[in-house]
């Protein structure tokens, strides 16, 4: 088995007590070093204090581990080669021992093998602006219709074309929630004008999951909530950003898994940091509400 399970990660499985999956990919790819590192602990501790177990998947000296521990976490984030993996990836770095990165893809795709279910992340992947003829659409989407793992993030990101990610998650069945809103966030933004189905309180969330379970239970669910408002940006001001960001990678040729971090990182420099710190604010509040549930549903979990 490729898969090597930290120990409390398994015992809290074993025990039905909840557990919260958490990708590296933001770690390694989506956020500047040098606080990348002490943000991917400070998130495990914010899983932990709502109730939960945090494990940070990645993929380090040819296993695939599920809970990375503060060595393996210091490991990655602060290694100069690291693989970003989306699913199809996971065995090539098995196989050559190369350190990598977990995707929301790669990251639900394991934790699905696994019996996890539920993860926090940032903003999905979805269909990039141009996808309908570039092609060029996140593995997120697919991954999501095929892993029983209900994905906590601040929708999709603004980056991306909204409307047709949402066109492809409603295609693939895959159930998309507002958790007290009433509008498809943009990952920097709250304002994109699509609709998504609201839910209000963790209880309600909660009884959903239990009933997609039931219904259809091969298949993810995103969970979408707002950016914080003291940081979230207008749909304008976020929209000014992105585009030059992607203006700037089309010039600079960066296409494929580049593309995403590329522009990230683009707008960071150009905020000076700010979309960082909301980025980071986003993915904290993310893991809060993805460990209150998780918690909930080990509480109401049918025996
Ligand atoms: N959320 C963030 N930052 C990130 C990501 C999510 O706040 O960097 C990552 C996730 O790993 C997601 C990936 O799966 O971006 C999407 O990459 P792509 O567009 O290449 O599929
Ligand atoms: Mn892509």
């Amino acid at each position: 088995m490729p898969f090597r399970i930290r120990d409390d990660v398994a015992h809290a499985m074993e025990d039905g007590r909840g557990v919260v999956a958490l990708e590296t990919t933001l770690i390694c790819h989506g956020l500047p070093r040098p606080g990348n590192r002490a943000f991917a602990h400070r998130l495990e501790e914010v899983v932990r204090q709502a109730g939960a177990v945090p494990a940070t998947i990645g993929v380090l000296d040819g296993a695939i581990r599920v809970g990375l521990t503060a060595e393996e976490i210091d490991r990655i984030a602060t290694a100069d080669d690291v693989l970003k993996a989306s699913t199809r990836e996971l065995a090539f770095a098995v196989a050559t021992g190369r350190m990598a990165a977990t995707t929301v893809a790669s990251t639900i795709h394991v934790a699905g093998k696994v019996g996890i279910s539920i993860m926090a992340t940032g903003g999905l992947g979805g269909v990039h602006r141009g996808g309908e003829s570039s092609l060029d659409v996140s593995a997120d989407l697919g991954e999501l219709a095929r892993q029983p793992v209900a994905v906590v993030c601040a929708g999709a990101k603004i980056i991306l074309d909204l409307a047709r990610t949402l066109e492809v998650l409603e295609s693939l069945s895959v159930p998309v929630l507002g958790l007290g809103t009433g509008e498809f966030p943009g990952f920097y933004t709250a304002e994109t004008g699509l609709p998504v189905r609201r839910v209000d309180g963790i209880e309600e969330l909660a009884r959903l999951v239990h009933a997609q379970r039931a219904i259809d239970p091969g298949v993810g669910i995103v969970v979408a909530q707002k950016p914080p408002a003291e940081l979230a940006l207008s749909a304008r001001a976020a929209e000014a950003l992105v585009s030059d960001a992607i203006a700037a990678a089309r010039s600079a040729k960066v296409t494929g898994a580049a593309e995403t971090p590329y522009v990230l990182a683009h707008m960071a420099e150009r905020s000076r940091g700010t979309t960082v710190a909301l980025n980071e604010a986003l993915v904290l509040e993310n893991a809060r509400v993805a460990a209150e549930l998780a918690a909930v549903l080990a509480r109401t979990a049918r025996p």
